[in-house]
């Protein structure tokens, strides 16, 4: 009954459903586009709905106003927030930020959009690498996460300093996990996401975003996936090639702060247009310019 509300009240208000790929299975199937959220970020900025409800985490749909201050942006439920993005304070960085003023901050997208009008560029998993080696000569400050700030500086050799923030699900993945799986499963590839630990990232044969694990699957002659991030990506690679095999590198891999919406939640959003996501005039000004640079070379 909730399916056919939903799509009642998607066409009478124009709106457009955004679900991110950690969403719940029921949530990612009467969404409008499913992505991560470089990809979600793309469609919010550039969408002629009136009204963006964003299935995700906070930040995202904090984000999606950002870059459409004059579109209706709901969440449907308020306590869907990234723990990763409640790790950074904004007068430690401002702080920070006045001791090192020659440092650039460059910001993971999983933060809040005071912190991202702090910053000089943001990235996402999907673009990190590439915006990172724009600015060879910088002396970086990665926030706030650890993991992929490692990785960053790993990769590139770049002087980058990371913030200690982390992902409590990809944090905890270990390298022994990684082991056990390929014993269990010789044949398939293990893909893990970069907010894992760099022992893990070691141990794996290809690291990347939900989005780059998608297009790898689909590229790949490889049959079966040991996937290393959230339980919801799986949904959407066996949509992708229902003839693969997909097994999960850890039973801790399910974040609830994204599995928090159900279709009773994107319904009443809807209908009630709550919960209405609001960023300051000055904040979102700020924060635009960031995302924007972010944009121009992603
Ligand atoms: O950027 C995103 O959407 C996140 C949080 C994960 C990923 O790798 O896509
Ligand atoms: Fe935040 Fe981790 Fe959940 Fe992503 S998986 S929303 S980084 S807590």
């Amino acid at each position: 009954m909730f399916k056919k509300e939903i799509e009642r009240l998607k066409k009478e208000k124009n709106a457009v459903i955004l679900a991110h790929f950690y969403q719940n299975d029921e949530v990612q199937d009467i969404a409008d586009y499913v992505g991560d959220s470089l990809a979600l970020s793309k469609i919010a900025a550039s969408t002629k709905a009136d009204i963006i409800v964003f299935c995700g985490v906070y930040f995202m749909a904090e984000t999606a106003k950002i870059l459409s201050p004059d579109k209706k942006v709901l969440l449907p439920k308020l306590n869907s927030l990234c723990r990763m993005a409640s790790m950074i304070d904004y007068n430690e960085l401002k702080s920070y930020k006045e001791a090192n003023p020659d440092t650039m901050i460059v910001t993971y997208v999983n933060t809040r959009a005071n912190i991202k009008a702090l910053s000089d560029i943001i990235v996402t998993s999907s673009n990190a690498e590439k915006i990172v080696k724009n600015f060879p000569k910088k002396k970086i400050m990665y926030v706030p996460d650890k993991n992929l700030g490692t990785y960053l500086r790993h990769i590139t050799n770049q002087d980058i300093s990371v913030w200690p923030g982390f992902c409590y699900i990809h944090d905890l993945l270990t390298a022994k996990e990684v082991k056990k799986m390929r014993e269990e499963h010789p044949e398939a590839k293990v893909l893990v996401h970069p907010e894992a630990p760099l022992k893990v990232l070691l141990e794996a044969d290809f690291v990347g975003s939900t989005k780059n694990i998608l297009d790898y699957t689909n590229n790949s002659d490889v049959k079966a996936f040991i996937i290393g991030t959230d339980k919801g990506l799986i949904h959407a690679l066996k949509k992708q090639n229902p003839d693969k095999s997909y097994y999960l590198l850890s039973k801790g891999l399910n974040c609830l702060n994204m599995k928090t919406i159900t279709l009773e939640d994107v319904y009443h959003s809807l209908n009630e247009e709550k919960f209405d996501i609001e960023v300051e005039k000055e904040i979102q000004e700020k924060a635009v310019i960031a995302l924007n640079r972010m944009m121009e070379l992603s």
